[in-house]
């Protein structure tokens, strides 16, 4: 039988609070059929930032804490110090990862500490009213770029493959699109299965749509996603040749 929802899907919560169309929601529910699928309602841990993924609070029937913006990672990272046995799964905008909290993000991966983090790359600040982010990006419309974003704003940030070039090579570092819901599955069951098997740092980047803010329609939000998708690249990026971290 073809499950439709997840398991660990916390029904009394849905509908659920996130804008019709949005793709954290759709990335969510992939989450909870790996979750599903791995068996780890009991063991895993959710941490989520402030931004639009704060509407995860109470998606999930396991634990889920509330962090402050772009402090996801440390307190997933001392969480999991403290409860090694625990699965740890942080998850974040890309102003949380890539902005205020990159820091936090570089330093998990340049310790290798075994947590997985998962960014939605929406390519703007959703919550705060679609301000440009530092994924925007060239010529991309914001509230804050309303004639697109300029060259002196430096291009779109390419995050896995900034933190490819710190982490240890048994770390695994991803992006995928929310436009392919079961490649998005994949990837986070490699992340979270880096985790626990390999103890390391896993790292996945998703691709997605923000229709509020783009004030687009179904097809405008999956027309801007393909040219998102054909910026950024899709795939796992692996460690390079020379290095052996
Ligand atoms: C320390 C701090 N600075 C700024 C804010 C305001 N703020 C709330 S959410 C947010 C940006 C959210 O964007 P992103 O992390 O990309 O997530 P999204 O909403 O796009 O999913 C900002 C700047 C805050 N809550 N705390
Ligand atoms: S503002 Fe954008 S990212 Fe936030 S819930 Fe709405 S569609 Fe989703």
């Amino acid at each position: 039988m073809i499950e439709t929802m997840p398991k660990c899907w916390n029904q009394k919560t849905k509908p659920h609070f996130f804008c019709p169309g949005c793709g954290h929601a759709i990335i969510l529910k992939q989450l909870g059929f790996v979750i599903d699928d791995l068996k780890l309602e009991q063991e895993v841990k959710f941490f989520i930032d402030i931004g639009c993924s704060l509407l995860a609070w109470n998606f999930y029937n396991f634990d889920t804490v509330q962090t402050h913006h772009g402090r996801t990672t440390p307190t997933a990272v001392g969480y999991k110090m403290a409860k090694p046995k625990k699965v740890v799964i942080g998850y974040m905008g890309d102003g949380g990862g890539y902005a205020i909290g990159l820091q936090s993000v570089l330093h998990a991966a340049f310790r290798n500490d075994p947590v997985t983090i998962i960014l939605v790359n929406n390519e703007n600040y959703a919550m705060t009213g679609g301000q440009m982010a530092p994924t925007t990006m060239p010529n991309e419309i914001t509230t804050t770029t309303p004639t697109g974003k300029e060259v002196k704003f430096g291009p779109g940030m390419h995050g896995p493959e900034l933190i490819r070039n710190i982490a240890s090579d048994k770390a695994y570092i991803a992006r995928t699109s929310m436009s392919a819901p079961e490649a998005v599955k994949i990837a986070i069951k490699k992340a979270i299965k880096t985790q626990i098997e390999n103890n390391a740092f896993s790292f996945l980047e998703i691709l997605s749509i923000c229709p509020t803010n783009w004030k687009t329609d179904a097809e405008g939000s999956f027309e801007r996603l393909k040219m998102a998708e054909s910026y950024y690249h899709i795939g796992e990026i692996p460690p390079q040749k020379s290095s052996q971290k």
